[in-house]
């Protein structure tokens, strides 16, 4: 019950108790539990009075009932800290309303009516960016998921879906520019400087996907002429002084529009696509019907600002949210528990699309690395869950990884045992059978079996199992047959113990030693916990090259001799297997130095066989350097911890940075002959891209080696670059050094750059994730400098994200890093508590780490636990981190 409602506790009792009352729990909210809403809201009418500190908001609903299965004599309007102005219902003013935890509820007798409700909100003390709020002097919204019930009265979920007519006026100085979804029917002047425009959505959507902007904006505009001849404006509306840094954000929506008739066969279904640049912005980018509001992050880019991996994320993401117009806005999501329907499902069509811009090799072994990073130790840790989680207390905090990157994984495996004919006619079949609707996992599921003609009767535990599956490899040899024996097991999660044998498609080669040829890569598909398989023709034992190109979100656990390892990492034909293979003997050799230890033999063996294979990575001159710089980085902190039951982050580290430095030092010849053909490539020359990438990675091993050289190699770099790939790269590598250069670079670097935030926001994140001793003093200077401020999300994750993925700093043996922290979450919660929550499961790895440090973690889970008024997403994120 609602403390307030409670008659026994009034203010004065709950003063005097001998112990702060119990704080209240937010309620859980199942899967299991799904209803229909009993009322259909096919239209809205809303009328916006814009103002930044007050803006009126007047719906009109035209409510009917869903069916006569609940005869309900009420409707739940969702509210989140709205003010209700007035209510009427058929021209009626209402009396007779509640509320409930901030919902209206109204009385409704008959089938049908039409509620009109006027509420009233103040966008700049908006700060938690959720509903209607104000940046830089316009004011624009966020809506999903729950954002919509903070502007109006409405049944906030994804299944309710209505056409939207919106009416806004505001003054024409401060909002010159009217937006909306949909198309403009309609636009004129009003009195006292004001105008006004009238906007049509003619596609039914949910509250989620709506969008407002109204600003000071200027447009790059474009055409797009539809497979079906239809021919839509595109814009990209940013702050004028932004807008010689569109042009790339318009010619990759071109591309993504392309690639979706080609490659889906989906065509754009409005005469309009909107995309408005904000700073002010709590993630990447939002979807919203023919109006994307986005991170200037995702759209700003040009050579003297961003870097190659900058101007490749725009690209990624305007893919993405354009493709949530069908895999989303279209079809989309009966209620949040099946967010992975649309997100899984957009990031592998945007992964696909980017394989096919970028090439397939390297962005594979990125999205595998960023899956291995950051959804791995989700799922081996407290937070982990399906992809399709079974419950929730707060629907923020389940916009993780294990849903979208895993969910894309788990589709990519679908699309892997079909082949890619058959797996588009189930999505075509998908699309047909669900346009229109808002639909589930399960009916994603079936119309892939239906249209692929795949059984995947046991494949659906993919979507109830957490976990990352360990596949066990053995592999036995004689009278000409290999024997590969495979085992599997998933592991425990939080309320999952016991887990059924998962189906697991892996591409495979045998490759003959003496030819390093191999016979044709086979798919097996393992679908029990132990299971043989056979091949003939083998006179002697072959090298098995295994989970090709990542065919499987799983962990293979082999043990192949060093010297088969050295092979598939000098000339398996799969780019990510030979990736994999180097990998593994980095991760093989550094596990074993921070565990149980080697002796100095062990050692120098280990070393030895990465310097050989590192060594013929270097020269290989088939090789592409964008491959080279791939092959060349060491597995993560991150990911070798992943590797190890409990972890030491010092000793880890320690490795990590001596085999840098032994690989520097004894390949160094090698080193200084390619950082000498790179550095000669101009910025748009061939291959250029592959030599900024290499060129970078040879400072960062030589900074382990060679400091000095190192700083001199990186100033020289830093001076003469004409691109923000290469300046950057070189202030990456400076950051880390003790060394005069490092003082002088920074402080050219924001000098040339200041007033720019995005790129003021890499001068944060390069300092705070530095391997520099003093880490932790600048990362506390740097909370005091100027342009610091807790009130943008992207300037709270360039300084602390960085930090928290500072190996050394945030680990520090003192505890300093996680206090760091905590005591960010407490600051930040009360006023962005979207992204606080965030930042808990960094702390929340305590368990995966050796004692001292974990005791020191779990201290401030629980300082932050005993906080008073924590928000509904961080009391979550701590408690079941503490768990
Ligand atoms: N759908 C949005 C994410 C909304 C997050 C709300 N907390 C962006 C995307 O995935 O495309
Ligand atoms: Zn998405």
């Amino acid at each position: 019950m609602d403390i307030a409602r409670n008659p026994a506790v009034t203010e004065e009792n709950t003063q005097l108790a001998d112990a702060p009352p119990e704080p209240k729990q937010p309620p859980l909210i199942r899967r299991e539990d799904y209803q229909p809403f009993p009322w259909l809201v096919p239209q809205i009418a809303m009328k916006f009075d814009l103002g930044l500190e007050a803006t009126r908001v007047v719906s009109t609903l035209t409510v009917a009932r869903n069916g006569n299965a609940h005869h309900s004599p009420t409707i739940r309007l969702n509210g989140d800290g709205l003010e209700l102005v007035s209510v009427t219902v058929d021209g009626e003013p209402v009396t007779d309303w509640s509320m409930d935890e901030g919902d209206l509820i109204l009385p409704l007798s008959g089938d049908a009516h039409e509620i009109e409700i006027a509420t009233e909100i103040d966008p700049a003390a908006n700060t938690q960016l959720m509903g209607l709020y104000a940046s830089n002097g316009m004011l624009c919204t966020q809506c999903e998921a729950e954002g919509f019930r903070r502007i109006t009265f409405f049944p906030d979920r994804p299944d309710v879906l209505s056409t939207y007519t919106v009416r806004m006026s505001g003054s024409k100085e401060q909002f010159p520019i009217l937006l909306c979804n949909g198309n403009k029917v309609a636009e004129g002047e009003g009195e006292n400087g004001t105008h006004w425009a009238e906007w049509h959505d003619p596609w039914p959507k949910p509250s989620y996907l709506f969008a407002l902007v109204a600003g000071d904006l200027v447009a790059n505009s474009g055409t797009f002429t539809t497979c079906g001849g239809r021919e839509v404006e595109l814009n990209v509306w940013v702050r004028e002084a932004d807008l010689a840094r569109t042009d790339h954000a318009v010619e990759s929506l071109r591309k993504s529009m392309q690639w979706d008739e080609e490659v889906f066969g989906r065509e754009y279904d409005l005469d309009l696509y909107n995309i408005v640049a904000v700073s002010d912005f709590n993630m990447g980018a939002m979807e919203n019907k023919g109006l994307n509001v986005f991170n200037t992050k995702y759209v700003l880019a040009d050579p003297d600002t961003a870097t190659d991996a900058d101007f490749d994320a725009v690209e990624g993401v305007i893919a993405h949210e354009y493709f949530h117009n069908w895999s989303g806005n279209r079809v989309t999501c009966r209620d949040w528990f099946q967010l992975s329907l649309k997100e899984g499902f957009t990031v592998l069509r945007d992964q696909l699309f980017s394989q096919d811009m970028q090439g397939e090799a390297v962005k594979r072994i990125e999205d595998v690395r960023i899956l291995r990073s950051a959804q791995f130790p989700e799922d081996s840790g407290p937070l982990a869950h399906p992809i399709r989680p079974d419950s929730f207390r707060e629907i923020s905090n389940f916009y993780t990884a294990t849903v979208y990157n895993k969910g894309a994984e788990v589709i990519r495996m679908m699309r892997t045992m079909a082949g890619p004919e058959k797996f588009r006619a189930g999505t075509d079949l998908y699309f047909d059978r669900h346009d229109g609707e808002a639909a589930t996992c399960e009916d994603f599921i079936k119309a892939i079996e239906d249209g692929a003609g795949l059984d995947l009767k046991q494949f659906r535990l993919w979507y109830s199992q957490a976990g990352t599956p360990k596949v066990g490899v053995g592999m036995e040899h004689s009278g000409g047959t290999v024997t590969l024996r495979l085992t599997q097991h998933v592991p425990d999660t939080p309320g999952q113990s016991n887990k059924q044998p998962m189906q697991i498609p892996l591409k495979l080669a045998l490759f003959d030693r003496d030819s390093g040829e191999h016979d044709g890569e086979k798919l097996v598909v393992l679908d029990k916990a132990e299971d043989t398989f056979t091949f003939d023709g083998f006179a002697k034992p072959p090298v098995l090259s295994i989970n090709r190109g990542f065919s499987a979100p799983v962990t293979i656990e082999r043990s192949l001799a060093s010297e088969d390892l050295v092979f598939l990492a000098a000339r398996d034909d799969d780019s990510f297997a030979r990736y994999e293979a180097m990998q593994e003997l980095v991760v093989g050799h550094i596990v074993a130095a921070a565990g149980d230890g080697l002796n100095e033999a062990g050692r120098e063996a280990g070393r030895a066989a990465i310097r050989e294979a590192l060594g013929a990575i270097l020269t290989d001159e088939s090789l592409d350097d964008s491959m080279r710089g791939e092959l060349m980085m060491l597995p993560s902190q991150t990911y070798l911890m992943e590797q190890m039951l409990v972890a030491d982050p010092g000793r880890i580290h320690a490795e990590r940075e001596g085999l840098k430095a032994f690989l520097g030092e004894a390949l160094k010849s090698e080193f200084h002959a390619l950082y000498d053909r790179v550095e000669k490539v101009p910025y748009d020359g061939e291959g250029a891209r592959g030599a900024r990438k290499v060129k970078t990675q040879v400072l960062v091993y030589a900074a382990a080696s060679d400091p000095d050289k190192a700083s001199e190699l990186a100033a020289h770099q830093y001076a003469k670059a004409d691109n923000m790939t290469d300046r950057q790269g070189a202030l990456m590598v400076l950051a880390g050094l003790h060394t005069a250069a490092r003082t002088d670079k920074l402080i050219d670097f924001y000098r040339r750059y200041q007033g720019n935030e995005l790129v003021i926001d890499k001068w944060f994140s390069l300092q705070a994730i530095s391997l520099h001793p003093n880490a932790i003093e600048h990362v506390k200077a740097l909370r005091d400098h100027e342009d610091f401020t807790m009130r943008n999300p992207n300037r709270v994750r360039a300084l602390y994200m960085a930090f928290a993925g500072n190996p050394q700093a945030f680990h520090a043996e003192t505890g300093e890093g996680y206090r760091m922290i905590a005591d960010l979450i407490l600051e930040l919660d009360p006023i962005n508590a979207q992204t606080a929550a965030r930042f808990v499961p960094s702390l929340g790895r305590w368990r995966r780490i050796e004692p001292v440090r974990a005791a020191l973690m779990r201290q401030e889970l629980e300082r932050i636990a005993a906080a008073p008024n924590l928000s509904r997403d961080t009391y979550e994120q701590v408690s079941r981190s503490l768990g």
